[in-house]
């Protein structure tokens, strides 16, 4: 028995007891990298086209990718796949060619004949593009495709893929559902299995760029005990092709390099960003550069030294530039003038078009306020078009239940990507114009990575969107469906539908036509449309609600904000048009009576009612839904799955009754016939208080607060 036959069988035998454990116990930590073994009766036509791996030569990241093909074939099809001579049925990697159309990550899959053998060829020009190509051949049996006659072609669309991680140094996670940061900062630079994992995963998807820790940044990430750290995982990371990027506090010359200034334009601080520059890429040469968060919500920037924006990303971009390096500088700036919060980013940056150094992306939120369940794109894409423009999605559901339910984020993400800033002119829609995709990240050290088990989708959306924004929210959530529960059309069709639907349903059971920021505090969890206390008046729900006895929504038109004559003279007269404006977008742009006429003839009261139970019934029919796909899902992610739509069926009835209840108070409108009252007096959804959140399920309630026995769930004061 030779040691290649040893080694291929303890390959086998480790897939089979990964697929054993697996079915016992499914903790979701394989994500859609599950590789689970295809259904006896399709198995053979699979091995005729996986009986083995030819390489040409080798590399860390050819021996990744020849590493996830041995590991997912293996496992799929039960049976140990290895390296092999050219043989029919072989897998075979080539790269260094010269294939027009695919760049230099791209890659082909295609059915061919070598010397005579019917073989699978992907070939690319780097050797990450056959790592992704590697990922897609998988990602093909996985969802179950015909492999016979393939001839496939693909390339990412956007050169820069990266997650955020709002991860602090003490592990604690900003907007964090998943427990503490994935980054062990104590124990590192010792390596822990997770983090190939995570690189594997990322790679899966096409992201190629992670920046660790938060945008609220601890100078202390750039002393050089943390950056020998961040040279371990960006070890971890080269292989797969994943550069590692970082936070930058704007003072770190004061605070690290012991400064009397942070002044962009002081010699003394360009000179410090530059050795720093220099100190960081000795350890890591590919590094991928910084991540800044400026005069923002309390950050230091360039306006405290009167400076702009572009002064204070410039200086950092000159530091970087003779290493490759990029800035990605953040637009979401406000608090600094009373106009409204949504025209101040485009006010402070519009302006600097042209100013930014080339190595200098300018990182814009999809909307102009923050991360909402629904907010118009925002006004400065389409519109510095002398400046690379990234987008930045958020992943975490800070404004979306945060834990509860399923809310597949893609078709959120697509609709800013799709939106037409109709600059300078129409037909180039968002998804044209950018640069990058940024996303914040959901992932923590929980076993299962994410908050709940549909958090990872929305891990995978993002990294397929970004790699592809036109690639449309069902196909996304169809191959994740197949790669994470099941391929089975009677588990598929009824996911993906759930997951189709399932943003539009938040959204209409928390903030419906238009309306925005409806939270409870600082936590963003739970409703409070009432809320007007906070300090800095854009924090508060009345700010965007504008609601009174008279009516309800912002004016941003001409006669309020004007924001809406912040976008291109087409989109502003639509936006400002109420016989033009969609209904999805109706408060955010207007302030209208409640009785006020819709297109469909109701009013605008019976609208929004219409609307919230819209969503609760959407919860409850995906509660009912899933329960009958209990045949076909683990036992254990299925009972995870159901605590969290079930959760979900309470808080969206939370949320319907306590902004009905408030609403009411002030319209004094009687509610349209069919719609029940709310479970509740309004008093007690305002009594609602957490110590810890999410936390429905534990809420304070002032014991002297009348209470209704209620529909919603929820007890009264205990
Ligand atoms: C990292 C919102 C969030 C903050 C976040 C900020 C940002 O305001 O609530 O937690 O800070 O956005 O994007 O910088």
């Amino acid at each position: 028995m030779g040691i290649r036959f040893v080694i291929q069988f303890l390959i086998a035998a480790l897939a089979f007891a990964s697929f054993t454990s697996a079915a016992c116990a499914e903790d979701g930590y394989d994500l859609w990298l599950r590789y689970n073994p295809i259904e006896q009766s399709l198995r053979a036509k699979y091995v005729g086209h996986a009986r083995g791996i030819v390489v040409e030569r080798s590399s860390p990241t050819i021996q990744a990718a020849v590493n996830e093909l041995e590991r997912g074939l293996s496992a799929m099809l039960g049976r140990s796949i290895g390296r092999t001579a050219l043989r029919d049925g072989a897998v075979v990697l080539v790269t260094g060619r010269q294939i027009p159309g695919i760049g230099n990550e791209g890659y082909v899959i295609r059915s061919a004949r070598l010397r005579g053998h019917a073989v699978t060829l992907i070939s690319a020009k780097s050797d990450v593009g056959a790592l992704y190509g590697a990922f897609a051949f998988l990602r093909l049996i996985q969802t179950r495709q015909d492999l016979a006659h393939l001839d496939i072609a693909d390339a990412p669309k956007l050169p820069l893929r990266m997650l955020n991680h709002w991860d602090n140094l003490d592990r604690t996670v900003e907007r964090g559902y998943a427990g503490p940061s994935i980054w062990d900062w104590a124990s590192l630079p010792t390596i822990d299995q997770r983090y190939v994992d995570y690189a594997r995963a990322n790679a899966s998807i096409g992201i190629n760029a992670v920046v660790l820790n938060n945008v609220n940044a601890d100078p202390k990430i750039l002393t050089p005990e943390y950056l020998t750290k961040v040279a371990a995982l960006a070890n971890v990371f080269r292989p797969f092709c994943i550069r590692v990027y970082l936070t930058a506090r704007f003072s770190s010359p004061i605070q690290v390099g012991g400064l009397a200034t942070a002044d962009p334009l002081d010699p003394t601080v360009k000179a410090w960003w530059r050795a720093k520059a220099d100190e960081i890429y000795r350890l890591i040469p590919d590094f991928g550069g910084f991540l800044i968060k400026a005069n923002s919500e309390g950050q230091p920037g360039p306006w405290d030294y009167k400076r702009t924006q572009a002064n204070g990303a410039n200086v950092i971009a000159d530091a970087l530039a003779p290493h490759g390096g990029t800035v990605l500088w953040r637009a979401f700036v406000y608090g600094n003038s009373k106009e409204d919060r949504a025209k101040q980013a485009y006010d402070e940056f519009r302006s600097l078009d042209g100013k930014f150094r080339s190595n200098v992306i300018v990182q814009v939120k999809n909307g102009p306020i923050d991360f909402q369940p629904r907010e118009p794109f925002h006004p400065l894409f389409g519109q510095m078009p002398h400046t690379r423009i990234g987008i930045e999605v958020q992943l975490t559901r800070e404004y979306l239940g945060q834990t509860d339910g399923v809310v597949f984020l893609a078709p959120m993400w697509t609709e800013a990507l799709d939106s037409d800033p109709c600059s300078p002119r129409c037909g180039r829609p968002v998804k044209a114009t950018i640069a990058a995709m940024a996303g914040v990240s959901n992932i923590g050290s929980n076993r299962g990575w994410t908050a709940t088990k549909f958090d990872q989708a929305n891990w995978y959306a993002f990294g397929r969107l970004a790699w592809n924004p036109s690639l449309s929210p069902k196909q996304i959530a169809g191959e994740w469906t197949r790669m994470t529960w099941d391929n089975d059309p009677r588990a598929v069709k009824p996911i993906v539908t759930t997951m189709l639907g399932s943003r539009e349903a938040v959204v209409d059971y928390m903030t419906p036509l238009g309306l925005a920021h409806q939270f409870q505090d600082d936590h963003h969890y739970g409703p409070a449309p009432w809320s007007c206390g906070a300090k800095e008046p854009s924090w508060n729900p009345c700010y965007y609600n504008k609601a009174d006895a008279g009516g309800i929504g912002f004016d941003r038109t001409a006669t309020g904000s004007n924001a809406a004559g912040q976008y291109a003279p087409q989109v502003a007269r639509c936006f400002a048009d109420l016989n033009c404006v969609a209904a999805k977008d109706l408060l955010w742009f207007h302030h209208l009576p409640w009785t006020y006429r819709m297109h469909d003839g109701q009013t605008l009261w019976a609208s929004l009612i219409e609307r919230y139970d819209r969503g609760v019934a959407q919860v409850e029919t995906n509660e009912r839904n899933w329960a009958e796909l209990r045949p076909y899902i683990d036992s254990q992610r299925f009972a995870s799955v159901s605590s969290d739509l079930h959760r979900q069926v309470l808080e969206a009835w939370w949320w319907r009754d306590a902004s009905i209840a408030y609403w009411q108070s002030l319209s004094k409108l009687p509610l349209p016939p069919g719609h029940s009252p709310p479970a509740h007096p309004l008093s007690w959804y305002q009594a609602v208080r957490f110590d810890r959140v999410p936390g429905f399920l534990a809420p304070r309630i002032d014991p002297r607060t009348l209470c209704v026995a209620g529909r919603g769930g929820s007890s009264c004061a205990q």
